[in-house]
């Protein structure tokens, strides 16, 4: 079953979004396996962000995420990577569409509420960065079968 990592960004925790964005994951479906508030040290934030690392704004991106805490979370479903990326919207807030966790709730590209992985291969890797195995929870619902 696949596995996606999702981070409620400082810009979401601090406007009170994590029931919010927690509560559509869980109302499509999807299964949490783990979760839990923390703040990223710059080592780690340089590291999950390190695609980015010759961008203009990667400078900002590491102070931004490391400015207060975030909720990281790793999800489970079927798609579940690609369909949360739809269900977040486009990156700037500006484009997304309404209806998406950015396009409802953010303003600017930098702070857009959400991280979400965009492959298998980063999906992996930043689940390996966040979290580790023992803090992860493998279990089968009984309705898994219907959704
Ligand atoms: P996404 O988060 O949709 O995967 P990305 O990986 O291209 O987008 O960029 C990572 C984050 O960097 C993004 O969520 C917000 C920030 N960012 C992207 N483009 C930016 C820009 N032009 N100016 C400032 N921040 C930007
Ligand atoms: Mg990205």
């Amino acid at each position: 079953m696949e596995r996606t990592y999702l981070m409620i960004k400082p810009d979401g925790v601090q406007r009170n979004l994590i029931g919010e964005v927690v509560s559509r994951f869980e109302k499509k479906g999807f299964t949490l396996v783990g979760a839990k508030l923390m703040t990223v040290s710059k080592e780690t934030a340089e590291t999950h962000y390190a695609e980015h690392k010759e961008r203009p704004f990667f400078g900002e991106l590491v102070d931004f995420i490391t400015s207060g805490p975030v909720f990281a979370m790793v999800w489970e479903g079927e798609n579940v990577i690609s369909t949360a990326r739809t269900m977040m919207g486009a990156t700037n807030p500006a484009d997304a569409a309404p209806g998406t966790i950015r396009g409802d709730y953010g303003v600017q590209v930098a702070m857009n509420v959400i991280h979400g992985s965009d492959s298998p291969e980063s999906a992996a890797r930043e689940i390996s960065i966040f979290f580790t195995e023992e803090e992860l929870n493998s279990y089968d619902k009984t309705i898994s079968k219907w959704v």
